[in-house]
């Protein structure tokens, strides 16, 4: 894991969860490039917030955006050259609070890109504000009589809105690299959430003791209403058990492959100077 690494000394907490997120996304992109990928087939978008320096500890190119808007910047990377992987990564604020309308739409576009979320369940950088997936009752200096609305629950939110790849694991390096192995194999829009407790902000809910793997218990991730079932087992509030893996996937139509410019883009590589229109 050396030519992905950078200069930079994180100053993410010590022991918080980035570091398994950031070690795992870097194992699979090393062992792509060992393989035969260029370091200047990846992109990396990060958005605002603790989550958003990963860009800084990982030597690939990328933009770190505004506030809510990975997901645009994303799809603009696809749409400016389709032969790109690119990779987003967001909070549960940016994700899910700011960023809400383009995440619903990009399920229904179906770029071909992967998005992670790292969901603490707090706007972290800002201190520990409660985002719209933290608990009923959870108080901060912002919210002193707790907050009173039910969290969202996004595995819902994305089978509902038509994503083809619908995942969430724990902040684990052996689980990030599995998911992300298997959303860098699907042809179209991933989306991955990742529990990935604040140790600072936000109680220890004790997550690792109440996960287990839809794979264990043979869930059929081609099978939506099974991936609906599941998706209902934990709804960011009360904990009993989480399930954890790939809840759907199937094939719809990506979006690069329905514009004859960006089918003429793709075969011929990179920049709009190559199309004629
Ligand atoms: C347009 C805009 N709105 C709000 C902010 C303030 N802001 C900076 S970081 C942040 C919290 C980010 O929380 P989250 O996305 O959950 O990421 P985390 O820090 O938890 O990783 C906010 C609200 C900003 N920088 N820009």
């Amino acid at each position: 894991m050396t030519n992905l690494n950078t200069k930079k000394i994180p100053s993410w907490c010590p022991g918080c969860y980035n570091f398994q997120i950031l070690a795992g996304v870097k194992k699979v992109i090393e062992a792509k490039i060992k393989a035969g990928q260029k370091k200047e087939d990846f992109m990396v978008v990060s958005g605002i917030g603790c989550h958003g320096k990963i860009l800084d500890y990982i030597n690939l190119n990328g933009i770190h955006t505004l506030h809510g808007r990975v997901l645009p910047t994303c799809l603009g990377m696809k749409v400016g050259n389709p032969n790109l992987t690119v990779l987003g990564f967001s909070g549960d604020g940016d994700a899910y609070a700011e960023g809400m309308e383009h995440l619903i739409h990009a399920a229904r576009y179906n770029s071909d890109f992967k998005y992670f979320v790292h969901n603490n369940q707090v706007f972290a950088l800002t201190v520990g504000q409660p985002t719209p997936t933290t608990e009923i009752g959870f108080k901060d200096k912002t919210t002193p009589l707790g907050v009173k609305f039910p969290p969202i629950n996004p595995i819902k939110l994305m089978l509902a809105s038509g994503a083809t790849f619908v995942a969430r694991v724990f902040a684990d390096v052996g689980q990030i690299e599995f998911v992300l192995k298997e959303a860098l194999k699907h042809k179209g829009f991933a989306f991955i959430e990742v529990l990935q407790p604040c140790i600072i902000f936000h109680k220890d809910e004790g997550y690792q003791d109440k996960v287990y793997s839809l794979d264990k218990v043979g869930h059929d991730k081609s099978n939506f209403e099974a991936a609906w079932k599941k998706a209902q087992e934990f709804d960011y509030n009360a904990v009993e058990k989480i399930p954890l893996g790939i809840f759907y996937q199937t094939q719809k139509p990506v979006l690069e492959e329905q514009f004859e410019q960006l089918v003429e883009l793709k075969k011929k590589g990179i920049g709009w100077k190559n199309v004629k229109r």
